[in-house]
């Protein structure tokens, strides 16, 4: 029996349910990143993992404005145009959804079914968000601040724009932008034509597509996209709010892989196990690599990231020797925070990141 299947249509999966047809409906609309992109510093737009919680909207850049009201002393209105017009910043930055790993955990939350390879790292253009706040010029009054997407949809039951907030001092942060571009390219309709947010550090539900309005609000907002992302142990859990990425490292799955089963096949020599890493809370300060399924540990070479808010390279040489092996990789932040090789469970499984395991033949 799924946990609530009224309430909450994304309950629990039972012990030994496979992956349904509604979640393959959702994974195929919301592809992650292959993980041989990871041998890119910027990932190739259409590589990029993309979630969309309802349907891509249909934006006319040429008509499109946002809004800036609510507490503010002057409500602004800004066209596509007048956003170009303003002081352009481009930056790599590192998105990943916070969802990743949920498919792995026992019991499985029902929801997009991602394994692992929900994660891109995009350069974003576009103009930071503070300065305009400051012109709008927020009220003492204001508390947060609330962005409104275009798209419309149901969700746990509950008919709603997509919205999230956050705090002042977050919204005012110098590296969150209102992005036009992407790999110099205007955004494209699945990545939230024609203007998003982008807030640097922080799992991707923060960074609102299809940007419609941007409100100064005297509460905290308490909309369903603010709820559904906590980590709760059970659906009566207060829980806390998920805010910045934990620290994950993923690898290039070496050699090469069987068509169904993705297993790898490596042939014996030197390999070179290349990866990326990343965290939100802290710059990545190393990442180890295990090469028999984490009784030991190795450091890895680790090299710049392209800049504070964007994954960095690694990279280790491994002597494969005929046999089988499993490879793990796990980063640690300069906040102290070690990537866990077994996952705590969460009730929505929000935040995972257990180190990625790759079973390997080597011939
Ligand atoms: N308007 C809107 N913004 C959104 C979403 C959405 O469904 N609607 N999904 C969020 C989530 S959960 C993630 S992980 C990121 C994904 O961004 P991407 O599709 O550009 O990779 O967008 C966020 N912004
Ligand atoms: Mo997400």
């Amino acid at each position: 029996m799924r946990v609530n299947p009224q309430e909450l249509p994304e309950g629990l999966a039972d012990p030994d349910e496979g992956i349904s047809v509604e979640e393959l409906q959702l994974a195929a609309r919301n592809h992650g990143m292959p993980l041989e992109a990871l041998a890119y510093d910027i990932t190739p737009v259409g590589m990029h993992y993309l979630l969309t919680h309802w349907d891509v909207p249909e934006t006319d850049a040429e008509t499109w404005t946002v809004g800036v009201d609510g507490l503010v002393d002057r409500s602004l209105s800004l066209s596509v145009d007048d956003l170009r017009a303003r002081p352009a910043v481009t930056m790599a930055v590192t998105m990943e959804c916070a969802g990743n790993g949920r498919a792995r955990l026992s019991p499985r939350p029902i929801s997009q079914p991602w394994i692992q390879e929900a994660v891109g790292t995009a350069e974003w253009t576009g103009t930071p968000l503070a300065p305009i706040l400051s012109e709008a010029g927020l009220r003492s009054d204001a508390v947060e601040i609330l962005f409104t997407g275009a798209d419309h949809g149901i969700q746990g039951e509950v008919e709603q724009d997509y919205q999230r907030s956050l705090s002042i001092e977050e919204a005012m942060r110098e590296e969150v932008l209102l992005a036009y571009a992407i790999n110099g390219q205007p955004l494209p309709p699945q990545h939230g034509s024609p203007v998003r947010l982008i807030v640097p550090g922080w799992y991707g539900m923060t960074s609102v597509k299809w940007l419609r309005t941007i409100e100064a609000v005297p509460e905290p907002f308490e909309g369903f996209q603010m709820d559904a992302y906590r980590i709760r142990d059970h659906a009566d859990d207060p829980g806390v709010p998920v805010t910045y990425l934990r620290p994950r490292a993923l690898m290039i799955p070496p050699g090469f892989p069987e068509f169904l089963s993705r297993r790898r096949h490596v042939d014996a020599g030197p390999t070179e196990i290349r990866g990326r890493a990343w965290s939100g809370a802290g710059p990545v300060a190393g990442v180890e690599v295990s090469i028999d399924g984490g009784a030991s540990w190795s450091d890895a070479d680790l090299g710049p990231q392209p800049s504070r808010w964007a994954w960095a390279p690694w990279s280790f040489l491994w002597q494969a020797a005929a046999g089988k092996y499993e490879l793990l990789c796990r980063a640690t932040d300069r906040a102290g925070n070690v990537q866990p090789v077994d996952q705590e469970w969460n009730f929505h499984g929000l935040q995972n990141n257990m180190t990625q395991r790759v079973p390997v033949l080597v011939r």
